[in-house]
């Protein structure tokens, strides 16, 4: 299994994600800041010149939240996704989707200053979106399920990405869900590997 990443990106969804799972692989870093996606020998890979990939015997993954659902059933043991029969299912991929459909894009309604109408958007507005996920996590410890699922990864890593730039106003909910998530030992070795990378590209 290789992974294509680039350090401080949304890789980083990925790179978390093969931490948590321990599953074997290889890291092949991509320049996107020399451009190096643009090239003909990443764009067969995505077409969409974006990190990160992942590629398992010649099958191509790509988009964060495929990628941690995709490694998820790779590797079933590890509790990161509840089992295809189970009905805890549909809570997963409810907020699976949640964090790529409704998170990211209330970010870039926030970045761009857009003036969206929520009956047209369809992640409603930013304030929806968030006073939604604070209202689910008030009584709940994981977003999904009773334990930490590739879910919490990736609405997790999308309320840190949201606090890291200031687009979020600070709420206790948010920073002790966010706490839960990061003192997980593998979002420790992730961060690890990322700040390794970034120093070594100087
Ligand atoms: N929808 C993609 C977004 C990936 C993405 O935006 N990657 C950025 C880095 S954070 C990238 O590769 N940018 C390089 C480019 O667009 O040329 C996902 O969830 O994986």
């Amino acid at each position: 299994m290789e992974l294509f990443w680039a350090p401080r990106t949304r890789s980083f969804y990925a790179l978390w994600a093969l931490e948590e799972t321990g599953l074997p692989h290889e890291k092949i870093p991509i320049d996107i800041w020399s451009g190096q996606q643009d090239g003909a020998d990443y764009r067969a890979i995505n077409p969409m010149d974006k990190v990160p990939a992942l590629r398992d015997e010649g099958v191509v993954v790509t988009e964060a939240p495929a990628i941690c659902a995709y490694l998820a059933d790779k590797a079933p043991d590890s509790g990161l996704a509840p089992p295809l029969e189970d009905p805890r299912r549909g809570a997963y991929y409810r907020w699976l989707f949640f964090a790529a459909g409704c998170i990211e894009a209330a970010y870039f309604e926030k970045m761009s200053g857009l003036e969206v109408d929520p009956r047209r958007a369809g992640w409603g507005s930013f304030e929806q979106v968030f006073e939604t996920l604070a209202g689910e996590l008030e009584s709940r410890e994981w977003i999904a399920t009773e334990r930490f699922t590739m879910a919490d990864l990736m609405v997790a890593g999308g309320l840190k990405y949201g606090m890291m730039l200031g687009l979020l106003e600070p709420r206790p909910v948010f920073d002790a869900y966010v706490a839960r998530c990061t003192e997980r030992p593998a979002y420790r070795r992730a961060e690890e590997i990322n700040e390794a990378a970034l120093a070594e590209q100087g």
